[in-house]
């Protein structure tokens, strides 16, 4: 059998431990060194499983050696560094992207063939790191990416939870959520640093010295201790690190006393409590002590990661004199929206408290070295934490928070008198004596020295709405970052094929690096040689989409039919509702129609995939929706050839990576003015996928990129839509009769008897939600219903769809998550380049 092939094989390879392997069969020789001293595995048990984890540590020597240059270098320089922090990083499969950015993946892929292995089987077996939820946590990933490929002084730090974002299961009822045990085995992309430790203490009191400094002691002390995952950038040899903080009880408070007296639980309390902070990701919510747990979390990566920034700091000074005044000139920190808040109030504390510092020199300290990202205009994503809660937990905290909020008002008292009437909204306590909060946005607009959003027209909204008093106070306070995407893991490493092409026709590489060089390609988009390539390049990554679709569903689709997909975490505002609605319309007309009429429509497959948060029930009712509409139309043998829907299950980095690629349109269709930018519209055009979508996020920005010839828009406008509201509150609007055939062919039953009606009447004008179709989909079904007609017309013409394919790779340079971060580097950190010789 295999297995015996695979001890033969493995024991023609001497073993050889060699860290800087680079020739193939040096590289067998190690990777069998791993598989044979790793202590994780049975030697010579060399099944796919073991193979990935005896490649992973043999990559992982590489970068070990790689991180290691890259810390000294930066130690001796001492240039400034960034700190990017974030409860969420969605680093997704590690092995591809390490080999790639390496450098090594022939090699790689070579010294698997010679131990009977192909480098694609090997990396299948990787998990998902899914340390996050969705667009935010992609987001930190890609810039980690970007940082290290530009050679810039930049860490990120975050925490090493032990189980990441779910898994869902689909099931007859719908989706269901079980833990993802991506740490079962271990992670070979980690390395743990026990030396690296700082304590965090919880609760407590402050106590006032004679002098008038005061301390905070007391309450309950947990450790920190650090876990690396090496980052290497593409064509550098600069590998950063993302430092992932782990809660560990010290060995003193395992109460010996107790446990030997048969009291195991109370004997091991803090134990147990150092676990549950970093157990799992957005920990539910609804209880106090769900919402104490949360806080627990934040608090906990903002008070290690600052320990450590100052620790650092300070070894970096070799031995000078501190100049506490200096660091904001070598530490800039940013704050991945409001979730690290607290790293103001904890700065402040560590330098008045620990240091020394007096208020005026904290704040100004605090002020220069902390910026922040807004990634949501969604009034439940503005974090408000209780009063009481902070008091309890964070005691010191709460004191400086009142400070912060005293001396905004009385700076806006005396230097804006005209926004007296505005205070209250300002400040950042809200005192509502039903439920005072502190209100976490406030709280960084007020500290931080640059507050940015994530898409131009967000950001101009920040600018008009959420921010508008702020912008008084500071007009130069606010900045425009658009978002990006790495084109390594987004385009070089998951297309290849179309890689392959691109690098052909532009003769040079270069473009995986500097991605504003795609805009070459606009010459040869007419060319019928370049179309006939970028179209075999589509129907293999389609063929591979269908055998996924096949293997995770049991549904087969035609690889010829028009790939339509919308992948993203199930919300309202995102309106998969709409699309299914679509799908439903579409459906009952190809039932309609005789064989004959059906043969002249466009065949299409529609798949849909995201989570829906475990306790969102809309949510959940539309993946409910649109697996039943699925069960039923793939099932038809009317409109089979003609239409499929698909709900694809668990999707995640790694599902995005062999969907996208496949994709031919996909659907970005919030309503106007809620996504703050999305991401994954980037992924798709870089991957020549063409859009349908609303004027909403970076759609704007991709669609004057690749020309609105090849966009298809719809949809009212972000200004428009407070009117519109206000209209069908009022009753004035008028459905459109597609928009209630598709509802009522639902109501019918058409798709089983299952209870939509909370969907349904959400959709209405009188809900009982009160808030009768907040998210327009009434409105905009006509014009998202014309858009879909006018991709059915388009794709007939296969020569001029591939020529707009082509257009749409090459308008999408600006979105490289390189351009992102040059930008942050340049216009909020003020870091430079500090490139390894
Ligand atoms: C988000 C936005 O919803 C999304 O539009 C944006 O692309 C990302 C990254 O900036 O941030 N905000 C947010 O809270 N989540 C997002 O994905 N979870």
């Amino acid at each position: 059998g295999r297995a015996t092939d695979r001890v033969q094989i493995l024991e023609k390879i001497p073993l050889v431990a060699n860290p800087q392997a680079k020739e193939p069969a040096e590289i067998a020789s190690n990777i069998k060194y791993h598989a044979h001293y790793s202590p994780h595995f049975s030697p010579y048990k060399f099944e796919p499983e073991q193979a990935f984890y005896a490649t992973a540590e043999s990559v992982r020597d590489q970068l070990i050696k790689q991180w290691n240059d890259t810390y000294s270098h930066y130690h001796k320089v001492n240039p400034k560094q960034t700190y990017y922090l974030s409860m969420e990083y969605l680093q997704g499969r590690a092995l591809t992207n390490s080999v790639g950015n390496l450098d090594v993946q022939d090699a790689y892929a070579n010294a698997l063939k010679q131990l009977g292995y192909a480098l694609e089987e090997i990396t299948e077996q990787e998990k998902d790191a899914a340390l996050g939820n969705g667009g935010l946590g992609r987001l930190a990933s890609c810039f980690l990416d970007s940082m290290a490929t530009l050679s810039l002084p930049a860490w990120g730090y975050g925490l090493r939870y032990r189980y990441g974002l779910f898994k869902q299961l689909m099931t007859k009822t719908g989706q269901e959520e079980i833990a993802e045990d991506w740490l079962e085995k271990f992670s070979p992309w980690e390395i743990p640093r026990h030396d690296v430790v700082f304590p965090i203490r919880f609760f407590g009191q402050v106590e006032v010295n004679p002098n008038g400094s005061r301390k905070w002691v007391g309450g309950e002390v947990i450790q920190a201790v650090a876990y690396d995952v090496p980052i290497p950038g593409y064509k550098t040899k600069n590998t950063n690190s993302l430092r992932l903080w782990e809660a560990k009880a010290r060995a003193e408070d395992f109460n010996l006393f107790e446990f030997n007296d048969g009291k195991y639980e109370s004997a091991a309390l803090i134990h147990s409590r150092a676990q549950q902070i970093c157990a799992v990701l957005y920990p539910g919510d609804a209880t106090e002590d769900g919402k104490l747990l949360r806080l627990k979390q934040q608090y906990f990566l903002c008070s290690a990661s600052l320990q450590d920034i100052i620790t650092r700091f300070k070894e970096r000074l070799g031995g000078k004199d501190i100049q506490w005044l200096e660091f904001p000139s070598k530490v800039a920190v940013q704050l991945n929206d409001t979730h690290p808040t607290l790293s103001i109030p904890e700065l402040m504390r560590l330098l008045m408290d620990d240091e020394g510092l007096g208020w005026d020199e904290a704040w100004d300290i605090t002020n220069r070295t902390i910026a922040y990202t807004n990634h949501t205009v969604l009034p439940e994503a503005l974090e408000k934490w209780s009063q009481a809660v902070m008091w309890k937990l964070l005691p010191r905290h709460m004191e400086i928070i009142e400070e912060v909020d005293k001396r905004f008002i009385i700076m806006i008292q005396s230097t804006k008198p005209e926004l007296e009437g505005k205070i209250s909204d300002l400040r950042v306590l809200d005192n509502n004596p039903q439920k005072p909060v502190v209100r976490m946005a406030n709280l960084c607009v007020v500290s931080a020295h640059t507050v940015n959003g994530v898409a131009q027209l967000h950001s101009d909204i920040l600018k008009a709405e959420l921010f508008s008093d702020y912008v008084k106070v500071w007009p130069t306070k606010f900045q425009n970052k658009t978002n990006g995407i790495t084109p390594r893991r987004w385009l070089r490493f998951c297309n290849p094929e179309l890689s392959r092409i691109i690098t052909k026709w532009l003769k040079t590489d270069q473009w995986v690096n500097d991605l504003d060089l795609l805009v070459n390609l606009r010459q040869f988009a007419d060319s019928s040689e370049l179309q006939a390539e970028w179209e075999s390049a589509k129907l293999a990554s389609k063929q591979r989409l269908a055998n996924y679709v096949l293997q995770v569903t049991g549904v087969s689709i035609d690889p010829k039919s028009l790939f339509d997909i919308q992948i993203k975490r199930i919300h309202e505002y995102k309106r998969q509702l709409m699309n299914i609605l679509g799908a439903v319309y579409r459906y009952k007309k190809l039932k309609e129609m005789s064989p004959e009429e059906r043969k002249k429509t466009t065949p299409r497959t529609i798949m849909i995939g995201g989570k829906a948060f475990a306790t969102y029930t809309n949510a959940k009712r539309i993946v409910k929706l649109v697996s039943d509409v699925g069960a039923v139309v793939n099932t038809d043998p009317e409109v089979n050839d003609f239409l499929k829907v698909v709900f694809v299950p668990n999707y995640n980095v790694s599902v995005a990576e062999v969907l996208i690629p496949g994709s031919e349109l996909s659907q970005h269709i919030s309503t106007a003015g809620m996504e703050a930018s999305g991401t994954s519209n980037m992924k798709f055009a870089l991957n020549g996928c063409l859009i349908i979508g609303t004027l909403d996020g970076a759609n704007v920005e991709i669609r004057e990129e690749i020309g609105q010839d090849n966009f298809f828009l719809f949809g009212a406008t972000a200004d428009e839509v407070p009117r519109l509201r206000k209209e069908r509150e009022q009753g004035l609007f008028k459905p459109d009769p597609r928009f209630e055939e598709a509802k009522q062919f639902i109501k019918s039953g058409a798709f089983g008897n299952y209870d939509y009606s909370p969907l349904l009447d959400s959709l209405e004008g009188n809900s009982g939600f009160g808030r009768g179709d907040y998210f327009l989909v009434g409105y905009d079904f006509p014009s998202y219903m014309d858009a879909q007609a006018r991709v059915d017309e388009a794709y007939k013409d296969r020569k001029k769809w591939t020529k707009m394919s082509i257009l749409s790779t090459a308008g999408s340079g600006k979105f490289s998550s390189d351009r992102t971060i040059g930008q942050y580097a340049k216009e909020i950190w003020k870091i430079n380049e500090c490139r390894l010789p």
